[in-house]
């Protein structure tokens, strides 16, 4: 008879460095895709994991890693993330102890802070859970809808309209993709760096409505080369968003301070304060300045 072999290895800070340092190099091994960056698809990875979060029943969140089961992998909003889910699976067998919701959110972190953003708190202890664990289709934002939608989605997770206002500046990053959301196009002129031009551009260009055959969306009037979802546009456009956007638009640091704490927030959302490992989140290095 065989017996089970032991294992008792509790990783440590180092042994995550080493998970952040590798999906740090995944990130970057994107080839022809997407200006060449996984970064921004596994960054939405990351917020879609967590945020189905319900304050009031504790459900959903970040902590079981549910978006690997069906149908929430196949919920509307997480089109095209399996493609994310993906390049997270290769680092998974190479560092097979580390459950899926540390793996997730720590590549979220990683997304954010190697793409030039704010460092972001982060600690490990998520565990993997099981499909009855699954939050229901619907709780994540349709890009559609106005003010009072953005708000019933992330109030129920726990956000004011300063961290709502400061998340959405993720948009700087990344694209639309016709066949996945419908929607087409990038936010920002450099959708691999993390800068606080979705609201510079938010105010500076003027938006106008895009004649096309897609879903409802803005471009600008200049270059036709960028667009806006209805929700981005509306931060412009309601009187509280729209205080916390130009303050983002004029402060490049205080975007970069509000969106780290937001994020780091948004990343521990249903995950039990005693299953996390440290009392204090950490703050993981990047590839660069373990160079110098
Ligand atoms: Fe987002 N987002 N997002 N978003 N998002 C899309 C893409 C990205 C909404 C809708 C969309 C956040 C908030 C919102 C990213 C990060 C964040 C797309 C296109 C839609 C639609 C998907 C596609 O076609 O591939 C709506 C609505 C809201 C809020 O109301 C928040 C919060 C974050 C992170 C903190 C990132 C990054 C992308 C780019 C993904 C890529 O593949 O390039």
């Amino acid at each position: 008879q065989s017996a089970k072999v032991a294992t008792n290895f509790v990783p440590t800070k180092a042994d995550y460095q080493k998970v952040y340092n590798r999906i740090a190099e995944v990130i970057d091994d994107a080839g022809d895709y997407d200006n060449g960056s996984f970064g921004p698809v596994v960054l939405r990875l990351a917020w879609h994991a967590s945020g189905t979060y319900d304050k009031a029943t504790g459900t959903g969140g970040s902590n079981y890693a549910t978006m690997r089961f069906q149908p929430e992998s196949l919920h509307g909003a997480n089109a095209g993330l399996h493609v994310a889910r993906e390049v997270m699976e290769k680092i998974k067998q190479e560092f097979s102890w580390i459950s899926y919701g540390d793996l997730w959110t720590l590549a979220g972190v990683a997304a954010v802070q190697e793409m030039a953003g704010p460092k972001v708190p982060w600690r490990p202890g998520r565990i993997d859970g099981f499909e009855s664990h699954s939050p229901p289709d619907g709780r994540l934002p349709d890009a559609s809808q106005g003010a009072p939608h953005i708000r019933d989605i992330f109030y129920r997770m726990g956000f004011d309209d300063q961290e709502i206002v400061a998340l959405c500046g993720a948009h700087a990053l990344g694209r639309c993709h016709t066949d996945r959301s419908g929607y087409d196009g990038p936010w920002t002129f450099s959708p691999t760096m993390f800068t606080n031009d979705y609201y510079k551009l938010l105010f500076d260009e003027k938006w106008v409505w895009r004649k096309w055959n897609g879903p409802k969306q803005l471009e600008d009037k200049k270059t036709k080369s960028l667009m806006m979802l209805p929700t981005d546009y509306v931060l412009t456009q309601d009187k509280s968003f729209k205080k916390y956007a130009k303050a983002y638009a004029d402060d490049v640091d205080l975007f970069f301070k509000d969106f780290s704490a937001a994020f780091a927030k948004l990343l521990e959302l249903g995950v039990p304060t005693q299953q996390f490992v440290a009392s204090e989140a950490w703050i993981m290095q990047t590839v660069d300045e373990q160079k110098s």
